[in-house]
Formats: structure tokens, sequence, C-alpha cells
């Protein structure tokens, strides 16, 4: 059932999806009364800070380990302004004619990588193909007596041909299922693809293969976690149609979370 409302789920959740919010600048004002206005910043990893100069001062900005970090160059009493380059920890500047004339940026550290557990389980689509492809994925728990924690990786794709018969036919899903760790925030699984196989009652199970010959992998699947509700996937298939040129990692957003499981972020 979950295959036949699968595309109708992933198109119905994209209007809910809000874009992620990029990097932030925060402006200080060097004042001519001596003063940088904030004094105090506070940004997160990443932003940037304009300085900008109110005029009749004569002043500059330079980070507090002798500009290595960012220096707007040359006192100047000019309107100048001057973006540092991105910020990734704390620092403190001043203006290098005027002692006093001091401020501090304090930069809150990116998020740690969310590590792989059960709580990512669940269904995720790729945006880039209009939510018309997607995962159900499980990050499982060790199974009694064993140690393995075990993840799962269903595709739900469709034949490199695709196919006009109004059978359904053009439809295919890849199986995947290896170790993952979970202290880490990405997981690398083997790849099978199946054929031979018939609807019921037609299905006999001798006729079931892996593509090309039973030896074979379809290849590999890459999942990366960034946070919640945000990853990407790679993938690797030496398969004619299905390769993905240089492995470029596909974005890939979570649909359903699973119920009782709280994720950590
Ligand atoms: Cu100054």
């Amino acid at each position: 059932m979950f295959v036949c409302t699968r595309r109708k789920l992933f198109a119905l959740v994209l209007s809910c999806v809000a874009g992620s919010s990029g990097a932030a600048t925060v402006t200080v004002t060097a004042n001519a009364n001596f003063t940088f206005t904030p004094s105090a910043v506070t940004i997160n990893d990443g932003d940037t800070v304009k300085f900008v100069n109110s005029g009749n001062g004569f002043h500059n900005a330079v980070s507090n380990d002798n500009g290595a970090t960012f220096n707007s160059g040359a006192a100047s009493s000019s309107n100048w302004t001057f973006t540092t380059p991105p910020l990734h920890a704390s620092i403190g500047f001043h203006c290098a004619i005027h002692s006093n004339m001091t401020g501090t940026i304090t930069v809150n550290a990116a998020p740690a990588a969310i590590k792989l557990g059960g709580y990512l389980s669940g269904n995720w689509f790729m945006p880039s193909q209009g939510g018309g492809q997607g995962f159900q994925l499980e990050f499982n728990k060790p199974a009694p007596n064993t140690t393995a924690h075990i993840a799962l990786a269903i595709w739900f794709a469709y034949t490199p041909a695709g196919s006009t018969a109004n059978d359904g036919s053009g439809q295919n899903w890849i199986y995947s299922q290896g170790d993952y760790d979970p202290n880490t925030s990405s997981v690398t699984l083997p790849a099978i693809l199946l054929a031979g196989a018939r609807f019921p009652p037609n299905f006999d199970p001798n006729a079931v293969h892996r593509v090309p010959d039973d030896a074979s992998l379809w290849g590999h699947l890459t999942f990366t976690f960034s946070d919640c509700n945000n990853g990407t996937v790679t993938w690797h298939s030496d398969l004619p149609g299905y390769n993905n040129a240089n492995d470029t990692p596909v974005a890939i957003q979570r649909l359903t979370a699973i119920d009782g499981t709280a994720c950590p972020q």
C-alpha cells in the first residue's frame, strides 16, 4: 500500500517544507564618539560582520589577533564599510587609532552533525526530483544476542528507460542493507536489484534473481545526515542507466517520522 500512495505523499509534503536559512550579516557602527555599537555581537558560525563608519571619526576595525582574522585597512574618516570573511571562532576587535575603542564578536559553534540512530527512520524524499522519488529508511538496534546495528534503505525509484505501459511496469525498487556505526553521521550500504518476480498469484521464488546475476550488487548507496530532517544520498552503480556521474550527493528531506522516536536535535 505504501508504494501505491508514495507519490501523492511525496508531492503533498513539498508545500510544507520550509527553505533553509543562509548565513547572516550583522552590522557594527564605528562612531565619532570613539565607540563601536553594538560593541558585543553574537553571531552563528559562518556569519559575517559588516563594519560601517558613521563618519567624522578616524577609525578602522582590526581583529585582536593583529588583524589576521580581519582588518578593514588603514584608518579613515570616510564613510567606509568593511565586511569580514565568514567567522568561525569568537574574537575581539579594536580600532588601531583609539585603543579604548573595542568590541567582541561571539560565534556560536556550529551544531554537531547528527549521529545515526532509529530516530532517522522513516520516509525521505528527493526535492530535486519533484518529490516523486524517495527512500524508506530503517536504523535498527542490534538484534538480541548481536552487536551489529543494521540499516535498511529501500529506494522507490523507476527503471532508467521508464515505461509507457499502463501497468506500472516503470516502477522499480532498489534494496540495500548493511551495518551502520551509531557514532557517525554517514553510512554506505550495498544495494541489490531483483528481476523475475511477478504479482500474486504468479510469484515464483525460483524465478527471482539479482540483476544481472546472483553474484552481483546493483551498487552502493551512501546516506549522510546533517540534522534530523536533512541529508544527502549518493550512489554508485555500474549497471547501465543507473550510474550517478561523479557520485554527486543529492539532497534528501524527511517526509515521515516513526511514532515513539524523538530526534536529539
Ligand atoms: Cu577609531
